[in-house]
């Protein structure tokens, strides 16, 4: 029993002094080392402060967007036809009455296409980041806020790939 306790208190003090040994509290699984380039983006109520974002293929970003608006605002990174199906799913959720109005049910971004829908949804008045690696053989992209009304008021913009 006493060796139980002590095993234990020591795994705390180990678990506690790693933790402290902090990484200025960044949470991404991308290290800064591995980004290439850090974008700015506002987001505010019904636009962002860009049309258009040139990226070089295979760069990794990290988005910082800052929300302005007095609005919750998401970043959804896909194709045209992602970014439809992304809208209708929030739409329908929203009609069922799922959700409590004020996210639209939001944090499930796409469903099964969203697993390749790099997302994030900024409440009013916060930072939000965002890490991707931009794919090497990929058309036309567009960055949009799917909630509901947003992206019909001009909530999006393309993303085009330099080179
Ligand atoms: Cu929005």
């Amino acid at each position: 029993m006493r060796k139980t306790l002590l095993a234990l208190a020591m795994g705390l003090i180990t678990t506690t002094a790693f933790a402290g040994a902090g990484h200025g509290g960044s949470q991404a699984a991308v290290s800064d080392a591995d980004i290439d380039r850090t974008i700015r983006l506002e987001a505010g109520d019904m636009w962002f402060n860009a049309e258009n974002l040139d990226i070089a293929p295979g760069d990794t970003i990290n988005f910082k967007i800052v929300n302005t608006g007095n609005l919750e605002h998401e970043f959804v990174i896909g194709d045209a036809k992602a970014q439809q199906e992304h809208r209708e799913m929030m739409q329908a959720m929203r009609g069922s009455g799922h959700g409590n109005g004020g996210n639209g049910g939001h944090g499930m971004a796409g469903g099964e296409q969203g697993a390749s829908m790099p997302s994030v949804t900024i409440a009013p008045g916060d930072t939000a980041e965002l890490v991707w690696t931009a794919p090497q053989n990929v058309d036309g992209l567009e960055y949009a806020c799917n909630i509901p009304g947003h992206y019909e008021a001009g909530m999006s913009g393309h993303i085009d790939f330099q080179g």
